[in-house]
Formats: structure tokens, C-alpha cells, sequence
């Protein structure tokens, strides 16, 4: 049996975040990108593990601590979900902060830590709240036509946040919680829409989080959102990263000036509050988002050797 993995669960505006504080696998140092393809590439059974069932479900965001050669960072971060790894992860880094927190290893204040796409900043504001400033985000294109079979022809802006994203807002679908196996479908038929019709990031990068907004009735938010990200599920909170997107939109489109406040709400009525500014040629923003987070447990996972399912339901160490 290999030695325990201390993890601790936490969610922020539901969506559910488990940061391996122990256990963490060598990843050969090098930069956090490097190290992230390590991860992919040899310990696909170890992301498995930790977010996967038994011990995980679909919706668990996983991350590694793990060190960092940047001059600005103490240490990095890898996200990862029931798929692989992420880009970036907004939600998990409001968690990550709460966890420090939680652990007794870092205060309030300041930190700068090295995610594969770049460096993120945030701040411990209290036990629970946190402010992160994410890597520069931008719009790459506006108002692509796509052609959705069975549903019909839509639009979206393609945008960066982190992660890719296609931001929808003329999608005729009803954003209400009830409602998330109609949109897990619809969004799905999105993703393989863009696929299919050569839609992609800059530099080909597939397109694996889809963003439907809606107006609201609710006066503490701006806009409700739906993203199903690339494991087909959808994020519980309004999601860092496509709150990122959406907010290079807006200022893109000068419907938020530089600063000022956007009340992104999720699905599941969490809120993320967001803001952003140009950088100095104004090619890409800096976006701000804050949001809470909560503790939900803090546990050892055991892998036994003789359990043929220790690294995941479909996973063996041999399928690496
Ligand atoms: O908050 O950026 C985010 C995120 C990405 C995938 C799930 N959550």
C-alpha cells in the first residue's frame, strides 16, 4: 500500500475543489508547464485516483502543489478534473487560497503563485473570501456563427480567460438549475459543433469550455451563466476563468469600463464579483475576480495495492 494522500476539500460557490497537500508525486522540477506534462504524461492514473470514483465524482477539481523555479513564486499549481489537467482554474485557486488558510501555512495577505499559462496573484481577504488577479485574458473573435444540429444557428464570442471559451448569448435555452441536463446536452452539441466546424482558440487551440449567459432576476448579480467545462460538467460557481472571458468581452465592448464591478452569478446562484483593466497596449486585460470559499473536509485517501479500482474506475496504471 502506498503512503496515505492528506487531501483537503473545499467548494467555492459549489463548485468542489480537493488540493493534494501530501503524497505529491516528483514531477522533475522545470517549470510549472513542464511539470504539468510530466503529469499528463506518466501519472494520468494519479489524477485519476484523487478525482475520479471511487474516491471522487465527475464534478471534483483536483490540484498539486508542487515547486516553482519563477522568481516571483514560492510554489505552483496544476488543476486537473475528471478528464485531465486544466489550463488554469479560478474556482480551485479561491480554493487553494481558503485551504492555505484552513492549514495554518499562509495569513492573510499576498500571493503570487506559477500555474502552467503564467503567473496568478491573489489575496486572502478573510477565512473565506479571496482575490485573485489572473493571467491576461482577451477576446479573440466576435460573433461567430456556429451551426448547432437540431437546435439551429447561434453565435459566440471566443475568448480567452485561462482556459478557451465560447460565450454565448443567443442560445434560446432557459438557464435554471433545473434545467442542467437540457443544457449539459445542448452545450455538449456546442463543443462538438465547434470541432467539427474548425472553430478554435488562436493558434488551433481547441475551444472545451462553453459559457451560455442569460439576463437575471436576481439585484446582486449582472448576468447568470452556464459553463460546462471539458470533463461535461458543469461548473457549480460562475467559474474564474470564464468569468475572466466575459469580462475581457465586456470591457472589449466597452459595456464595463476599466475597474468597474461585474456580478457574474452562477447556475447554482453563486456569485463571483469581477472587474478588469487593459494592459498598455491594450491587447489584453488583467481581470479580478473575488469569491468565497468553504471547507469540506480533510481526509487521507488510501490506495491498496490489491484494488484493481485504486487509481479510478477505467484506470490502471498501465492505461497511462
Ligand atoms: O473556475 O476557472 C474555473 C474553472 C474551470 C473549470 C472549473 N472551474
Amino acid at each position: 500500500m502506498s503512503e496515505p494522500i492528506r487531501v483537503i476539500d473545499s467548494h467555492t460557490g459549489g463548485e468542489p475543489t480537493r488540493i493534494v497537500v501530501s503524497g505529491v508525486p516528483d514531477l522533475r522540477g522545470g517549470s510549472v508547464l513542464d511539470q504539468m506534462h510530466v503529469f499528463n504524461g506518466e501519472l494520468d492514473h494519479f489524477r485519476s485516483a484523487i478525482v475520479n470514483e471511487p474516491r471522487g465524482w465527475d464534478a471534483m477539481v483536483g490540484a498539486l502543489l508542487v515547486p516553482s523555479e519563477h522568481p516571483d513564486c514560492d510554489y505552483g499549481v496544476i488543476f486537473f478534473n475528471n478528464v485531465g489537467s486544466l489550463w488554469m482554474c479560478g474556482h480551485g485557486t479561491i480554493g487553494l487560497g481558503v485551504t492555505l488558510k484552513y492549514l495554518g501555512v499562509a495569513g492573510l495577505g499576498t500571493q503570487k503563485v506559477e500555474s502552467p499559462v503564467g503567473v496568478i496573484e491573489f489575496e486572502l481577504l478573510d477565512d473565506h473570501t479571496v482575490e485573485l488577479t489572473n493571467v491576461p485574458s482577451y477576446r479573440y473573435r466576435k460573433d461567430v456563427e456556429i451551426n448547432v444540429p437540431g437546435y439551429g444557428l447561434a453565435h459566440g464570442d471566443i475568448a480567452w480567460g485561462g482556459n478557451w471559451f465560447f460565450l454565448m448569448k443567443d442560445h434560446r435555452q432557459q438557464l435554471e438549475l433545473g434545467n442542467v441536463r437540457q443544457l449539459t446536452e445542448y452545450c455538449t452539441s456546442v463543443v462538438h459543433s465547434l470541432s467539427a466546424q474548425g472553430i478554435v482558440g488562436e493558434d488551433g487551440k481547441p475551444i472545451d469550455h462553453v459559457e451560455l449567459f442569460s439576463q437575471t432576476d436576481n439585484p446582486s448579480a449582472d448576468a447568470r451563466n452556464f459553463v460546462l467545462c471539458p470533463g461535461l460538467q458543469y461548473d457549480r460557481s460562475p467559474c474564474g476563468t470564464g468569468t475572466s472571458a466575459k469580462v475581457a468581452c465586456l470591457l472589449a465592448d466597452e459595456v464595463i469600463a476599466p475597474g468597474e464591478v461585474w456580478r457574474q452569478e452562477s447556475i447554482v446562484g453563486s456569485i463571483f464579483e469581477a472587474s478588469a483593466v487593459w494592459n498598455e497596449d491594450q491587447s489584453r486585460c488583467i481581470p479580478t475576480i473575488r469569491g468565497t470559499a468553504y471547507i469540506t473536509a480533510d481526509a487521507q485517501m488510501i490506495l491498496q495495492d490489491n484494488d484493481n479500482l485504486r487509481f479510478g474506475i477505467g484506470k490502471s496504471e498501465s492505461l497511462q
